[in-house]
This record gives structure tokens, C-alpha cells and sequence, in this order.
């Protein structure tokens, strides 16, 4: 028979995820008269608006006509990569130093690649699970770490740091996974965190994976959405990004991620070179009715639009942390992000989630489901119909 990666074997056995699916599943079957209020993960509700919608209908109606038909378009629209860089990096980015992905997720899982096991990795703890799991996969962590393997060190960022991790902890000429605004904590950092971060990278030879799928969730002005904004980022980041969250495209998939042409390995090849010829090699290019929807959302109108939907997600988050608050439960995040991070002192994550979903039929994700540092916390999502999040609003007076 064939041998399993033993790399496989290393990550935990469940994805956080479908595993709160799964108790969820569990108690709906017990108790099959309650109405149960997803906060957990965090899934747009909302439908899209109709200008992106329009986009998206044209997008799919350019492919029933023979003069606008399409087929693969590995690189994606150069349009879009142009519009990507315009919009977002006030056209700081060539086309080519924009790619066009499937979601941030996947970008996530297929850069690696590009390091291998060898190199070492840092993630922020808490951290959105994926950073680490798919580090574990590549086989940057296990029995063999440290003979050959990079390794995996966890930083936490909690209330005593401000919820930024400590920067003597970036690996030496290694990789660190940050996130900003940051799931789950909902802590954005500010432009001084951020020049300090950079500033170290350098100094370290760190690469900084940014994930940045929250950024058009920032309302504080002094706050920056990209890496990018910080001088020296070229040098030392890559930045992923999505449409899921601000446009609603969760279940349509497209994202992307800048690699700057500056970016260079320790032997002096380009990064951007070697990610061009990743995706060519593993990854088909994006939908072209996702692509003619993103399009739509980076003119006037869906800018305005997405600003509309992440102010509808920001205005539940508004009401949870007052719902909190007025229980006494103290929280951060929700201001530029839509997570809540809730502290429960001295309780077990589990345990709390399993008694909000007893009392309350509510549905809310373990903070230790994201690293260690957050054992005693939920997050809760904003991500909900504003009736559903005013009723489990009301239900959480039942705890
Ligand atoms: C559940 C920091 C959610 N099945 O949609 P994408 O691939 O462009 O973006 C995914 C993503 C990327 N980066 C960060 C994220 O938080 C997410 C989505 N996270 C959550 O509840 O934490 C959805 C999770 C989904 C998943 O596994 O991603």
C-alpha cells in the first residue's frame, strides 16, 4: 500500500470549522425545536447589492455570446489587476505584481510552496487556523522540526500586549503570518505597529505574509489597510486579500494577493517570478463571472456598495458588544472588524461555547479553537441577518 505524508498526521484531527458544524449538527438533532443563531463562523448573510449583482449577471452573460465568450484566463483579467492596484494601492502595484486568486484561503494554502518545510514560520496567537495548519501540511512542523524543518512559533498578542505580539519572536529569514484587521481578536493594528513590524522584518530577513481580508472593515481613518502603506514593505511582504467579506463572494470565490517585483530570496531570484509560475502551474485562474463581479464592485458605485455591506456587518457587531457589555462581558474588537472577542476569565473556551449554545441556542467559535492564547475567549461573528443578531442579542441575558 501506498504511505501516508506523515505530514498529515501532525495536524489536529479536525479543521476548527466543520467541527463547530458538526457540535451545532449535534445539538440541532437533540433538541430538534430549537432555533439556532449562527455567530460562529464567519459566512456573509447578506445578499450581494445589485450593482456587484449586475456584475456578476453580465459576467455570465458575456459567456452565452460568441463575440464575449472566454475560456481559461489563468492570469486573470488585466483589467481587474489593474483596477485591484488602483483602488486599493492608489496604483502603486503593475499589473503583474497583482494576482488574481479563488479566495485568500487558497493563496494562503498554495504560497508555501514557494519556501517549502525547511524555513521557519511565526504566526500570531490566536491566529485563523489556517496559517498553521497549512505550515503543518507542508511539514514545517512535526516529530522533525528542527532537523531540516523550519518549525512553527506561536506569538501572543493578548490583552497585556495590546493584542501585537512581541516582534524578538519574527524567525530569522523566516516567514510570519499577520493579520490586520485580525481574526479572531477583531485588534487592527495601527501605523506605528505596523512600521515597527516592517521595520524588524528587515532586520531579520522575515518574509510577512499580511493577510489583509478584513481591511474594508477600517473606519478609523488613522488606521492602515495595507501593509503597503508602510515604507520597506515591498522588501519584505506579500499581502493576500479577498472579496468575501466586503463584497459578499464567500460562496462566488475571488481574492488576490500582491508580490512585489522588490521581493527577492536570500540567493537573490524574484518572488514574484516563482509565484507567477505556481499559480501557472497549479492553480487554473479564477471564474470569469467572479472576476466581471469584482469588477463591478471596484467602480464608484460597488465601492459604495461594499462600504454599505461591511457598515451593515459593523452595526451588528455594534450590538453584540453592547449586549456584551451590558452582561458584564468584557470585549474587544468589532470596531474595524466584524469579530467580537469576548473574555470569559479563568473558563474553558469549549465550555462556554457549549453553555452559550445550551442557554442560548447561539452559536459562537472556542477562542482556543485559534491557539492557546485563546483559551477563555469566544468570538463571537457579526456575520447575520440583523433580526437573528438582535434575538441572540436578547438571548445572551439567558447566561
Ligand atoms: C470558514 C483572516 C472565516 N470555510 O473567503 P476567502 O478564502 O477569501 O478568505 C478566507 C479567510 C482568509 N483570511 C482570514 C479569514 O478569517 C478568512 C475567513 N475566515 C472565519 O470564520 O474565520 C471563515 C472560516 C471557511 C474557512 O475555513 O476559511
Amino acid at each position: 500500500m501506498i504511505s501516508r505524508n506523515p505530514a498529515i498526521a501532525n495536524i489536529k484531527a479536525g479543521y476548527l470549522f466543520p467541527e463547530i458544524a458538526k457540535r451545532r449538527r449535534e445539538y440541532a438533532a437533540a433538541h430538534p425545536e430549537a432555533r439556532i443563531i449562527s455567530l460562529g463562523v464567519g459566512n456573509t448573510t447578506e445578499p450581494i447589492l445589485p450593482h456587484i449583482d449586475a456584475g456578476l449577471v453580465e459576467g455570465a452573460r458575456r459567456l452565452g455570446a460568441a463575440e464575449t465568450y472566454s475560456g481559461y484566463q489563468d492570469e486573470g483579467l488585466a483589467e481587474l489587476r489593474a483596477k485591484i492596484s488602483a483602488v486599493f494601492y492608489r496604483g502603486a502595484f503593475t499589473e503583474e505584481e497583482v494576482f488574481i486568486s479563488d479566495g485568500a484561503k487558497c493563496d494562503i494554502g498554495r504560497l508555501q510552496l514557494l519556501f517549502g518545510a525547511g524555513v521557519p514560520v511565526a504566526v500570531q496567537d490566536p491566529s485563523y487556523p489556517v496559517y498553521v495548519d497549512g505550515s503543518v501540511l507542508i511539514g514545517a512542523a512535526g516529530p522533525w522540526a528542527g532537523s531540516g524543518y523550519g518549525g512553527i512559533t506561536y506569538l501572543p498578542c493578548t490583552a497585556e500586549n495590546g493584542y501585537f505580539p512581541d516582534l524578538a519572536g519574527l524567525p530569522e529569514n523566516g516567514l510570519f503570518y499577520f493579520c490586520s484587521p485580525n481574526n479572531p481578536t477583531g485588534a487592527t493594528a495601527s501605523r506605528e505597529q505596523l512600521t515597527a513590524l516592517v521595520r524588524e522584518a528587515g532586520k531579520r530577513g522575515t518574509l510577512i505574509i499580511f493577510d489583509a481580508a478584513y481591511a474594508e472593515y477600517i473606519r478609523d481613518p488613522a488606521l492602515p489597510k495595507s501593509i503597503f502603506e508602510i515604507d520597506g514593505a515591498r522588501n519584505c511582504a506579500i499581502e493576500v486579500n479577498s472579496f468575501s467579506k466586503p463584497a459578499g463572494f464567500t460562496g462566488v470565490r475571488l481574492g488576490w494577493t500582491v508580490v512585489p517585483r522588490d521581493l527577492r530570496y536570500a540567493g537573490g531570484e524574484s518572488v514574484n517570478a516563482d509565484w507567477g509560475r505556481v499559480c501557472g502551474t497549479i492553480f487554473n485562474g479564477a471564474s470569469n463571472i467572479a472576476q466581471y463581479g469584482a469588477l463591478a464592485a471596484l467602480d464608484g458605485e460597488g465601492i459604495r456598495e461594499m462600504r454599505e455591506l461591511c457598515d451593515f456587518y459593523l452595526g451588528n457587531a455594534r450590538l453584540i458588544r453592547e449586549a456584551l457589555t451590558g452582561l458584564g462581558v468584557s470585549s474587544v474588537g468589532g470596531d474595524n472588524s466584524p469579530y467580537i472577542w469576548a473574555h470569559f476569565p479563568g473558563r474553558d473556551s469549549w465550555e462556554v461555547f457549549a453553555e452559550i449554545l445550551e442557554r442560548c441556542q447561539v452559536v459562537t467559535t472556542p477562542g482556543s479553537g485559534f491557539g492557546s492564547a485563546g483559551e477563555s475567549f469566544v468570538r463571537f461573528s457579526a456575520f447575520g441577518h440583523r433580526a437573528d443578531v438582535e434575538e441572540a442579542c436578547k438571548r445572551l441575558s439567558r447566561l
